[in-house]
């Protein structure tokens, strides 16, 4: 398992948060999503060999959100 911390701009309520747990969480491979809105940051634990990085990236971006 991998675990990355990513800079995410935009996240500011909680529905924001519940957005980007679903739409990640949900991927093949993702072990465990978790939203620090105050530190406008996400904790991602995935499996590198099922879901690459890139596309947890592009899936935080579709929900309407900059990573950075
Ligand atoms: Mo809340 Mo987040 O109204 O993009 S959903 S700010």
């Amino acid at each position: 398992m991998t675990n990355t911390t990513l800079n995410v701009v935009g996240m500011t309520c909680g529905h924001c948060v519940s957005s980007v747990e679903g739409s990640v969480g949900e991927l093949n491979g993702v072990e465990a999503v978790k939203v620090h809105l105050d530190e406008a940051k996400v904790d991602v634990t995935f499996d590198s060999e099922k879901v690459d990085l890139q596309v947890i990236k592009e899936t935080i971006e579709e929900q309407g959100y900059d990573v950075v």
